[in-house]
């Protein structure tokens, strides 16, 4: 038997594999952080045998609800991802059993985008007419980061989507991807209506040096992007640096930060209304992204979500916020599960890279109808 995590986005230890029916395991901190939840790794051993795998420490990660209720995520291929029977225990440990069907199989937190994948997105989405990609900047550890601008960049509303500044949240970039494949198809009728209208600035992966780590939230650094928005540094967040400076060159007309969410089994955004210049205006266009959102794919709902900030209260260190407070513009952070849509549950899947693509699609729904009422 043999358990590997040497590889993109791979973080597991393992503590004690001698035993197919007790494979002990723990889940690594991110890079220089406190952070721990993703997990990603590889077992090869024999078919038709039974294994059993319990991770540990899952009452030391970072969020301990998460376990509830959430199945362990699967792939023979690295293509077609299912959930396998997983008990959070009474010692809180993280238990799963799984009879192989094949020599080798890949367990993690969430279907993983690798690196490979995101290279492939930006290089197809740059043979296409209408779109261009700038490196703005580099990495902690020296990698490119990666703007994708569709559209012409004389149109008059900037609309900026990005992703996953919380690298284990990797729905984020199966996300984006819906969005950017859709943004960039010809024959969509709603695509090329918005593109006479608006220009698109996509980041689709904010933190590639943690994804390709295996850290949950935090960069090469150890910090975590999402407070970083207030005083970024080019030395401890130059993804952040080199984004917000970006976005003060073009200006911002709408934004969205895509993101998971570890507890809550639903799909929700998080607005602005604890910025210190919310206003009516910004509220309505957030009402009626919501309204336009849920029309249009009803694995989106506005019944559960984070509590609400308090009128100028909001953490200006948080992107969304930061955005929305600097260019009065509506501004969200979208949120997917680890678990499932527990209003349209999918028991063989989960919330999944499909339903991520498919999500990021309708994106544009609602960024199309309000596109004359963004400014
Ligand atoms: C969350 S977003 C923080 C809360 N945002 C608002 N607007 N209430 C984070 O960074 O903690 C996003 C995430 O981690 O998925
Ligand atoms: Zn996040």
């Amino acid at each position: 038997m043999n358990i590997n995590s040497q590889f993109d986005s791979g973080n597991i230890e393992v503590i004690n594999a001698t035993d197919p029916s007790n494979i002990s395991l723990a889940i690594k901190n991110d890079s220089n952080s406190e952070f721990k939840q993703w997990f990603h790794f590889k077992l090869t051993g024999q078919a038709g045998q039974d294994y059993q795998f319990e991770i540990i420490n899952a009452k030391e990660c970072s969020y301990v609800d998460g376990w509830k209720g959430y199945q362990v995520v699967a792939s023979y291929d690295g293509e077609h991802w299912f959930r396998v029977p997983t008990e959070f225990t009474e010692q809180q440990t993280l238990l799963f059993k799984h009879q192989l069907a094949y020599s080798s199989i890949q367990f993690a937190y969430f279907a993983p985008y690798s690196y490979q994948r995101h290279q492939a997105l930006v290089q197809s989405a740059q043979c296409t007419d209408s779109c261009q990609h700038q490196v703005i900047g580099h990495t902690v550890d020296g990698r490119d980061i990666d703007l994708l601008i569709i559209g012409d960049e004389a149109k008059a509303k900037k609309i900026w989507i990005i992703a996953r500044q919380h690298p284990g949240e990797s729905m984020a970039e199966w996300c984006a991807e819906g969005l950017l494949e859709r943004l960039l198809n010809e024959d969509d009728a709603l695509s090329r209506s918005l593109l006479n209208e608006a220009v698109f600035y996509i980041v689709p992966n904010m933190n590639v040096d943690g994804s390709i780590r295996g850290n949950l939230r935090s960069n090469a650094a150890g910090a975590n992007l999402n407070r970083e928005w207030l005083e970024p540094s080019v030395e401890k967040s130059p993804e952040v640096y080199f984004v917000r400076q970006k976005m003060l060159e073009t200006g911002v007309d709408a934004f969205i930060d895509i993101h998971g969410d570890e507890g809550l089994p639903y799909i929700f955004v998080a607005a602005s209304e604890g910025n210190p210049s919310y206003n009516e205006r910004i509220a309505a266009l957030e009402n009626d992204f919501r309204t336009i959102l849920k029309a249009v794919n009803p694995d989106f709902q506005t019944e559960y979500g984070y509590p609400l900030d308090e009128p100028g209260q909001a953490n200006l260190t948080v992107a969304s916020n930061w955005v929305g407070e600097t260019f009065d513009c509506l501004s969200l952070t979208l949120e997917m599960p680890f678990k499932d849509n527990a209003n349209l549950p999918n028991d063989e899947t989960g919330w999944s890279p499909e339903r991520s693509y498919l999500l990021g699609e309708t994106l544009l729904n609602p960024l199309y109808q309000l596109i004359e009422k963004l400014r």
